[in-house]
This record gives structure tokens, C-alpha cells and sequence, in this order.
């Protein structure tokens, strides 16, 4: 399938998997809409696209908030006519030991991890159903799969995602030609560590350090393949790891 004037939303565009994945489908010819909070980084991302010779708006917000989104959704309607695809990809993972309680940071990983999957599904489906058919493309991990230290409450979130993902894919790919994909990276280089405050999880991260980890780019590139099947084709699940990562 052809990305060639795809309106694509995505979120926590500004940095990493989403910025990359902005770059790859806005170079293959989709218009890309940048959400996130941050607006110099989605400006200054648009402008790149733009003299790139690609297509793209910012539509700032919050995908805790699902006024946010049903704003993001109209501002694309508004510039591009239609919508076709959503990326679900704006994550926290200020990893913690559960004994720390660090409650509001459980809190903002439930908000942003879970509840802003659900926000940015219930703004875009309607639009979805009207156009019969699309894509949804939801960002979980690794840690849907497995649990590693600090990440109780965050492996949590994603396997939710994980799980959402697959209840979506089996209510709307039969019914609408809506695919879902469930995205599972291993462990990518951008700033996702940064949110992390727990001293001992900080000093346990040698290991990472020492590995070549993905770049940002590999899962734009397995977003771009979910996204560019046949309509008769649902790519599950991709799950993306390090080679050196056990
Ligand atoms: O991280 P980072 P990644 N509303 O920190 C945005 C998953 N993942 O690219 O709002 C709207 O560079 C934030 O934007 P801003 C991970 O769980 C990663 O690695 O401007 N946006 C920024 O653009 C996450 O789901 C790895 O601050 C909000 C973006 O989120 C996804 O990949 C491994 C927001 C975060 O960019 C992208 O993360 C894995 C809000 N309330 C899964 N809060 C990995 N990197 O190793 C945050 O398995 N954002």
C-alpha cells in the first residue's frame, strides 16, 4: 500500500520512535500530523519535513486529555480532509521499585501509557468508520512480554496495551477494514530513561549502556511495513529487539 497523501496522526512525535516514524511515513508521501506538548520540537520537526519536500502539521496536546485529541483530530480534518492512520506512541517509563510507592509516577504511566491509547482511539475511530477503513498502530514493548527490574507498573501498561491491541484488531479489522498493530521494541536509543527518579534503578542500568541498542529508525521502518500491507493483511504484532539483547 501506498502512503501517498495518507493522513497519519501521531503521537509524542517531538523525540525518538515518533519523530523518526514522522520522518520515514512523511518522506513516503503521507501527511503527518506531529502531536505531542512540546511545540518548538514539532515545529522545528515540521520545518524539516517540509523542506524535505514532505507534508506535515503540529497539533499540540496532551493525549491525557481527550479534548486534546478530539481537537488534534478536527485541525487534521480541517488541513487534510480525512484521516487514515493513527500511531499511538507517546510513553513514559519512570521505572521504580513498587516498595519506593512512587504513586504519581504510576499514575502519569497509567494516564499516558494506557488512558492516552484509549483517548486517541475514541477521537479517531469515528473518523476511521467513516472513511471504511485504516490503521491503528499502537506502541507497546518488550515489556509486554516480560517484566525486568523497576518496571512492575510500566510492563503493566504495556501489556494492557499489548492486550487493547488485539481486542481492537479482532472488533474492527473483520467489521471495518480497520488493521491493528501491536509494536513490542526492546530496548531503542532516545530519551525515554529520562523521566526515571529511583536512585537504584539508575545505578542498575550499566548493562544497557553497554549494548548496541536499536535506533529509533528501526521502528519507524517496522512501522512503515505494518502500515504499507495490502488492506487484507493485519500485521499482529511485531516484536523488535536488540540482537544483543537478552
Ligand atoms: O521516548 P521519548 P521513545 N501527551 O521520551 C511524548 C515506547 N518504547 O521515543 O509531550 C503527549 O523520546 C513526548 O512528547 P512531549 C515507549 O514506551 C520505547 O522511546 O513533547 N505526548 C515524546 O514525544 C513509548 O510509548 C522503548 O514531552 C506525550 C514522547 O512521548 C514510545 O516507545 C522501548 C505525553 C516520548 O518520547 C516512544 O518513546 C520500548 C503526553 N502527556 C517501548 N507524555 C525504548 N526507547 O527503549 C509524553 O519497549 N509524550
Amino acid at each position: 500500500m501506498n502512503l501517498e497523501n495518507k493522513t497519519i496522526i501521531i503521537t509524542g512525535a517531538s523525540s525518538g520512535i515518533g519523530e523518526a516514524t514522522a520522518e520515514k511515513l512523511a518522506g513516503n508521501g503521507a501527511n503527518v500530523v506531529l502531536m505531542a506538548r512540546s511545540e518548538d520540537k514539532l515545529e522545528t520537526l515540521k520545518n524539516k519535513i517540509e523542506a524535505n519536500g514532505g507534508k506535515a502539521i503540529v497539533a499540540l496536546g496532551d493525549v491525557t486529555k481527550k479534548e486534546d485529541f478530539d481537537n488534534v483530530v478536527n485541525k487534521a480534518v480541517a488541513a487534510y480532509g480525512k484521516i487514515d492512520g493513527l500511531i499511538n506512541n507517546a510513553g513514559l517509563m519512570p521505572l521504580s521499585y513498587v516498595e519506593k510507592l512512587k504513586t504519581s509516577e504510576w499514575d502519569k504511566m497509567v494516564d499516558v501509557n494506557i488512558k492516552g491509547v484509549l483517548n486517541g482511539v475514541a477521537s479517531v475511530l469515528p473518523k476511521l468508520k467513516e472513511n471504511k477503513g485504516g490503521d491503528i498502530i499502537n506502541v507497546s514493548s518488550m515489556a509486554a512480554h516480560r517484566y525486568f527490574p523497576g518496571g512492575a507498573v510500566y510492563c503493566a501498561t504495556k501489556s494492557a496495551v499489548k492486550m487493547f491491541s488485539e481486542g481492537l484488531r479482532q472488533e474492527l479489522a473483520p467489521k471495518y477494514g480497520i488493521n491493528v498493530t501491536s509494536i513490542e521494541p526492546g530496548a531503542v536509543a532516545t530519551n525515554l530513561t529520562s523521566t526515571i527518579t529511583d536512585e537504584d534503578i539508575k545505578e542498575n542500568m550499566s548493562d544497557m549502556k553497554e549494548m548496541t541498542t536499536l535506533e529509533s529508525e528501526d521502528i519507524a521502518n517496522a512501522i512503515h511495513y505494518a502500515l504499507t500491507q495490502p488492506a487484507r493483511v493485519n500485521i499482529n504484532d511485531v516484536y523488535i529487539v536488540p540482537s544483543e539483547q537478552k
